[in-house]
């Protein structure tokens, strides 16, 4: 007698707005579900526990970046544009790019950057925590890496605002085509331009991150067709995510006024609040691979060319990972090994900078504010891989 196995079915789109918005129902449902669960929608597989998300981040012959991170299976349809150099591709090739931008965002380069940061960060905390009331993310997550990364990279003041409008579009692009997208699409034109335009040496100063990756391909590292989409990813991936970041932060600490507390009788714990912040809202919440070769996961076979999304937010509140107070937010809790960032070969980068611009931002604020809560209702702001907030009203006593 032969027994069939299936995999288990999700009938749910995970990029309809009612998950986009409240995702944790559905991480819920998917982590109890099995360690990977067919998206017929989609024609998908998922995983959403901890040990098998990370578990395929790490094994990066296996689950593939090349063929796209998003749904669109490069080897079947075209991008949307040229496949980055970092983000979308395998080693060997990717390790020459990570490479050259490992030196590039060296974590000890950044820290250097700390006394240009700073003054920005202490300038904005005093001036809105006057105020009273402001907005946590249109009067701050969204003006202070505007401030200070396009600075760091050597982009003109002029038009760096187009940054938002090309990072929502990227972002939305790992989706389906969906409404979202073609909502992005429609009003990202200009944006799409600038970023093009700006990864040209000409257009960048001579010092920053996009002269020192035009003076990697002077050396021969990369080429000279190469050095303007490294730049790109630095355009692409450098402020929405951060913004999110900082705006998820502050949604979380204002919802839980006694963390704020804990916040400002210790400053320092600015970068755990982040970490824990990124662990239990995470700004990226989703990822796809596609699967190299036939693989199991547990017990369920998955065929070699596969799209698998990764539920990277989902992970990182799995209690099988993270205890029964997974989805708590405490940021005395050690939120060490959280998939925010991702893991393995292609995490994060620019970490290091969205570190430092958060420990900034919350430090300042921490030293300055004994109070801080909700103003309003929070507004959420719709991404197909971004989860985060358009508007988070914020009241603070000083
Ligand atoms: C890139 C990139 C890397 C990470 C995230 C991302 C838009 C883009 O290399 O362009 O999101």
């Amino acid at each position: 007698m032969t027994i069939t196995r299936t995999t288990p079915v999700l009938d749910d789109d995970p990029f309809d707005t009612s998950v986009l918005t409240a995702p944790y129902a559905f991480h819920r449902r998917l982590r109890r579900t099995g360690p990977v669960v067919l998206l017929p929608r989609y024609g998908v597989y998922a995983m959403g526990r901890y040990a098998d998300v990370r578990a395929a981040l790490t094994d990066e012959e296996t689950f593939v970046s090349g063929r796209g991170a998003g749904l669109t299976d490069f080897a079947r349809e075209k991008p949307w544009r040229p496949p980055s150099l970092l983000l979308e591709t395998d080693p060997p090739d990717h390790t020459v790019f990570r490479t050259v931008m490992n030196r590039v965002i060296a974590p000890r380069t950044v820290r250097a950057l700390r006394a240009a940061f700073e003054p920005e960060a202490e300038r904005l905390a005093g001036e809105l925590v006057a105020r009273g009331r402001f907005d946590a993310v249109t009067d701050l997550a969204e003006v202070y890496p505007l401030r200070v990364f396009p600075d760091a990279v050597g982009l003109p003041q002029e038009g760096r605002e187009h940054l938002l409008a090309y990072g929502a579009l990227a972002f939305n692009a790992f989706g389906p085509h969906n409404s979202l997208l073609a909502a992005a699409l429609a009003t990202a034109a200009p944006a799409q331009e600038w970023v093009a335009a700006h990864c040209a040496r000409e257009a960048l100063a001579p010092e920053g991150w996009g002269a020192d990756i035009w003076a990697a391909a002077d050396r021969g590292e990369i080429t000279t067709e190469q050095a303007p989409l490294l730049v790109r990813s630095l355009l692409s991936a450098g402020v929405d995510t951060t913004v999110y970041g900082l705006g998820n932060t502050l949604y979380a600490l204002a919802r839980h006024p006694e963390q704020w507390a804990a916040l400002h009788a210790d400053p320092r714990l600015a970068r755990f609040a982040f970490d824990e912040a990124l662990r239990w809202e995470s700004p990226v919440q989703t990822f796809f691979r596609t699967t190299s070769r036939d693989t199991m996961v547990g017990d369920e076979p998955v065929p070699g060319g596969s799209k698998v999304l990764l539920f990277l937010g989902s992970a990182n509140r799995d209690s099988r990972h993270w205890g029964d107070s997974a989805e708590t937010f405490d940021i005395r809790r050690s939120a060490g090994g959280h998939v925010a960032f991702g893991m393995g070969v292609h995490q994060c980068v620019g970490q290091p900078i969205a570190r430092l611009e958060a420990e900034l931002v919350l430090g300042a604020l921490a030293r300055r504010v004994s109070r801080l809560e909700l103003d309003g209702p929070p507004v959420p702001k719709l991404n197909n891989t971004l989860k985060g907030w358009a508007s988070v009203p914020i009241r603070v006593t000083p």
